[in-house]
């Protein structure tokens, strides 16, 4: 190894010329808008944010077909079950499309699930709340997969290529999704009162959970700087949350129901509503996974990974008898 030792720490091995003139060759792909692909060199803090970033967005599409799955049995009509089932089904797809992009990182799905399990990593703090009634089911597609399809879009362009391929599928399923959870509000506002009633009331207590979807604030943001340079991220968590709003007002205005924020209002100059104040206390705790739910969501993860062992057993013995009969 040639020299110069910037930082012996662990976490920043010391960058040899070798590794400084790779670097800058990959900082010039980067900033020319190439995709970085699995087999080129790559710095290992940009793996590990990947790999950090991919699974985590893996483990909240499988952990978010949890508060849908529990509506699945009671969904109003046959047509709606149908279509809620199907949107279940996707996200199930998304999680299997995002696990197989972080394995081409050197992670495996194992390891992966294991951190889930055990809390190493975590999963979108929106699914740690209940979803206590139909109405909710609506307010899920279009309120939490609106959120996801305005951070995911610029995902497309992210700068690793099998993440960003991965987003073309999901962004056009998610698509569906936020259709799907308008046209159900729809429905409730142009039914009973009481119906209506039910929308106002998902509305309120989904919309700040929703906000809080796009992260931290960009000032108290650690991963965001580095993300950004390597255009991992296209847009900063403050950046995207403005454009929601300003996407998702309207639209509330459309079903004749109310933002649940009295300081939100419509700035002329700068073009967009301004907005209340987010509790990050909240965000912070549900991070944590404190509360019922969050437990209620890890412990049907852990049972479902068990309870599928036979079949990842029974695929493996497959593949054995396979690869067996390919060499006789
Ligand atoms: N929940 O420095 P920051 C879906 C963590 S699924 C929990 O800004 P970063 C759907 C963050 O991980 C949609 N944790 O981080 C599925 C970091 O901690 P670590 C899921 C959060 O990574 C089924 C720390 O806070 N979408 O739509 O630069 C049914 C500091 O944050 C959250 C994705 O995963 C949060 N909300 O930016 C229906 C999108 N926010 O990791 C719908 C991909 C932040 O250092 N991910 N944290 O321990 C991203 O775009 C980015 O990772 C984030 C955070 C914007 C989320």
């Amino acid at each position: 190894m040639y020299t110069t030792e910037l930082d012996k720490s662990a976490a920043n091995p010391p960058v040899t010329i070798e590794d400084a003139g790779l670097l800058a060759a990959f900082e010039a792909r980067v900033a020319a808008d190439e995709f970085i692909e699995p087999n080129d060199w790559m710095p290992e803090a940009y793996r590990r944010t990947l790999v950090r970033q991919i699974s985590q967005h893996a483990h909240s599409e499988i952990v978010g077909m949890l508060p849908e799955g529990n509506w699945l049995t009671r969904a109003p009509s046959l047509k709606r079950k149908a279509i809620l089932l199907a949107k279940v089904q996707d996200e199930g797809g998304h999680g299997l499309y995002l696990y197989c992009a972080a394995e081409t990182l050197g992670t495996s799905r194992e390891d992966m699930i294991d951190a889930l399990h055990s809390g190493r990593a975590k999963y979108s703090t929106i699914f740690n709340y209940p979803t206590l009634n139909w109405a909710d089911i609506g307010a899920i597609g279009w309120l939490v997969d609106g959120a996801a399809i305005m951070n995911q879009v610029p995902l497309q362009r992210t700068s690793y290529g099998p993440y960003a391929r991965a987003m073309v599928r999901v962004c056009k399923e998610e698509s569906f999704h936020q259709r799907q959870g308008y046209d159900l509000l729809l429905a409730l506002v142009n039914g009973l009162p009481e119906q209506k009633a039910m929308a106002q009331d998902a509305l309120n207590r989904w919309w700040w959970p929703a906000l809080m979807m796009f992260g931290p604030p960009d000032d108290n943001s650690p991963n965001s700087a580095q993300s950004i340079r390597w255009r991992i991220k296209r847009e900063t968590n403050d950046e995207l949350r403005q454009k929601f709003v300003d996407a998702t007002v309207p639209q509330a205005e459309l079903l004749g129901l109310a933002i649940p924020d009295p300081d939100l209002r419509w700035n002329e100059e700068g073009g967009h509503y301004d907005f209340g104040a987010i509790q990050w206390d909240e965000f912070y705790a549900a991070v944590r996974g404190e509360g019922p739910t969050a437990r209620e969501r890890i412990t049907a993860r852990r049972a479902a990974w068990d309870e599928g062992a036979w079949v990842r057993d029974a695929a493996t013995a497959h593949e054995a008898k396979r690869a067996a009969l390919a060499a006789a």
